[in-house]
């Protein structure tokens, strides 16, 4: 029987269990990703096992998140990056350097490769037929360590590409359909491949917009064949030495195949607050626009960002609205810097802004109160633009584009007609400008002893749990409806300074949905009741935060009961000794309410026995049961009370 690419991948990196559906596997991983606001947790965490240096292909740790600058504590965790970086034969991309996701397409993915990352847009590289997953940085950690990376032997869908794109369509028109047919929910465990004639016509950068997005259905990661169009790509970076073809068998067998007619495609945008709630942009034309943002790992290429200066050219954006652009890196923005693309943005009032994550996460060029924002990014969950009550529309270059002409939603078809500007058909350079001088190589393993670790006040060690008692006996402390996102449980933008810090970010916990959790929690965890949180369906969605798990970890909170978890949520719950577990039917779910008694009184019994867990709830009088999905080893990772407990006593 012929094979997909996907086990092909897994075939050569399988290291623990059987490439079975639904079990889980360890795969080796080849190359690892950091990014600053995970990565100093990563790092104290990789110091904390005592591994002496990393053992993958490459590693790289990037610095692109935490780049405002507020205060003494961003600039600290850089330099500890630095100085870690240097001790233990890791790559350094500085800031300025870009998004790490972009940064890693251009110069280091590779085909047939697999990447973990601590970032849930990881599977960015999967462009170009890299076998990238995002993940909490305790995983991304123990795999520089050399340690397996543990997934659930995926489910593969095949969304079969036909036709090719229309004019002012493109790449982020395909990953919203994708969204509009799969959504947000109930993708865990699968692995979107994409092939077809009409991949043919999409290059890498397009390929890489749609495998970022695809983290927002919630899938393992979505990965390209690796052909052609990877090779011209790899040349033009001068890295054609690592291309490898990447393709499946013809007779190659999915789980589904989901077909999409690209010359049918019409520009569409995720409606606030959620990348699922896809309408095209027709049906939303004429809605007033206050900003629009350019950039992000999204959408913040050559391509996208030449074909923003081309629109632009000679035009001067309304006065309606504010307008800026994120390079998505150096390569970018000397590229169109040199060409005087740069120029036309600049004429045109763009404020160009740094090549870093910035007005994504919400930790700059915030809109303000009940604005519209049309952002080409990949989420617009409720205040993660740093403005609670703002609109957040996701939408393509080309609609972005047309917005700041025009000051109002615009389907950019009209462009051409109404306002009489050419279509930009961009095409890629037949080399990019190849310029590495950002990034910090390792050192000789001679120099590393002498490297000194730079910690700043604000970087406190890793906290980590206790062993799992007999039994759980504690309070609901919030009980929260569907789609609860990492964005909600500990948010990002201003907070995140904090991310070194996890008994000050703590306080931040639920910061959105329910400020007095945190102090709630505490006064619990002092009186020796556990706290638990009660979920809907895909809680944890979004970001890899293992902060997450982290930080109400650190408030006491012992279990989460929610209908679905999402995967890299769930494995950081894991990670940190929190039970993950799901109710058995909805009825069971309305039952509970918040401030209810729980017990779960022979724990660690049935969970050794693989049984299901009783959970009485005392207020109510009630006995029920909860299920779990967790392997033999994941059991043992719980019993312990989390990775680093696990990890350390099997070293
Ligand atoms: C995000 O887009 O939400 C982030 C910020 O990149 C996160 C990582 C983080 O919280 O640091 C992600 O996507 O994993
Ligand atoms: Fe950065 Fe936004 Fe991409 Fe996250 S989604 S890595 S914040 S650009």
């Amino acid at each position: 029987m012929g094979k997909n690419i996907v086990e092909k991948i897994l075939e050569k990196h399988i290291v623990d269990g059987k490439l079975e559906k639904g079990t889980e596997i360890g795969i080796k991983i080849d190359q690892t990703l950091t990014q600053d606001a995970t990565g100093t947790m990563a790092y104290l965490q990789f110091e904390t096992l005592g591994f002496s240096e990393v053992k993958t292909e490459l590693s790289v740790s990037y610095i692109d998140h935490n780049t405002v600058q507020v205060g003494f504590e961003n600039f600290d965790d850089h330099k500890y990056l630095t100085s870690v970086a240097k001790k233990y034969g890791i790559i350094l991309s500085r800031a300025g350097n870009g998004i790490c996701h972009q940064v890693h397409l251009e110069r280091f993915a590779r085909p047939g490769k697999t990447l973990v990352g601590s970032d849930s847009h990881t599977p960015t590289a999967g462009g170009v037929g890299s076998f990238a997953m995002g993940a909490g940085g305790l995983d991304v950690a123990v795999a520089m360590g050399g340690g397996p990376f543990y997934i659930t032997c995926p489910k593969v869908i095949k969304v079969e590409l036909k036709g090719k794109l229309t004019k002012w369509v493109s790449a982020k028109d395909v990953i919203l359909k994708v969204l509009e047919i799969l959504t947000t929910k109930g993708n865990v465990g699968c692995v979107l491949e994409y092939g077809g004639e009409g991949i043919k016509t999409l290059s890498v950068p397009e390929r890489a917009t749609i495998t970022n997005m695809g983290a927002e259905t919630g899938v393992t990661t979505s990965i390209f064949p690796s052909d052609e169009v990877t090779k011209e790509f790899l040349k033009a970076q001068d890295r054609e030495d690592q291309w490898v073809e990447l393709k499946a068998d013809p007779d190659a067998e999915y789980d589904k195949i989901i077909e999409i007619n690209l010359s049918e495609l019409e520009p569409l945008a995720a409606c606030p607050h959620s990348p699922g709630n896809i309408k095209t942009v027709s049906e939303i034309e004429g809605i007033k626009v206050d900003q629009v943002s350019i950039g992000s790992c999204t959408n913040s290429s050559y391509r996208d960002l030449m074909t923003a200066a081309e629109v632009l050219k000679g035009k001067v954006a309304h006065f309606g609205l504010e307008f800026g652009v994120a390079p998505g890196s150096k390569q970018v923005l000397e590229m169109i810097a040199e060409n005087g693309a740069l120029k036309n943005l600049i004429v045109s009032g763009a404020r160009i802004l740094e090549s870093a994550c910035g007005f994504c996460i919400g930790n700059s060029f915030a809109p303000g109160t009940d604005s519209v924002s049309l952002r080409t990014s990949n989420r617009n969950f409720e205040g993660r633009s740093g403005t609670k009550s703002a609109q957040v529309y996701l939408v393509s270059p080309e609609t972005a584009a047309a917005a700041v002409i025009t000051g109002k939603i615009t389907d950019p078809r009209k462009l051409e007609k109404e306002y009489g500007i050419p279509y930009p058909d961009v095409k890629l350079p037949e080399k990019f400008i190849i310029d590495d001088s950002s990034f910090i190589f390792p050192l000789p393993e001679e120099e590393r002893g002498k490297i000194e670790i730079l910690r700043g006040p604000n970087i406190k060690p890793a906290p980590k749990n206790d062993p799992l008692s007999s039994t759980i006996k504690g309070e609901v402390l919030l009980k929260v409806g569907d789609k609860i996102t990492t964005d909600h449980i500990i948010p990002a933008g201003s907070r995140m300074k904090y991310r070194s810090n996890v008994p000050k970010y703590a306080e931040f916990v639920f910061e959105i949905v329910d400020n007095t959790f945190p102090q709630r929690a505490l006064g619990n965890k002092e009186k020796g009741t556990n706290n638990i949180v009660v979920g809907g369906l895909s809680y944890g969605q979004g970001s890899s935060r293992e902060h997450a798990a982290l930080c109400p970890m650190y408030l006491g909170v012992k279990a989460v009961l929610a209908m679905s978890i999402e995967r890299i949520h769930h494995a950081n719950l894991v990670n940190f000794g929190i039970l993950p577990l799901v109710f058995k039917s909805e009825g069971d779910y309305t039952a509970v309410e918040q401030g209810d008694s729980l017990e779960m009184p022979k724990i660690t019994e049935e969970i050794k026995a693989g049984k299901e867990i009783t959970v009485r709830n005392l207020t109510k009088n009630k006995e029920f049961k909860v299920k779990y999905e967790l392997s033999e080893r994941q059991i043992e990772i719980i019993l312990a009370g989390g990775l680093l407990p696990y990890t350390a006593g099997n070293r």
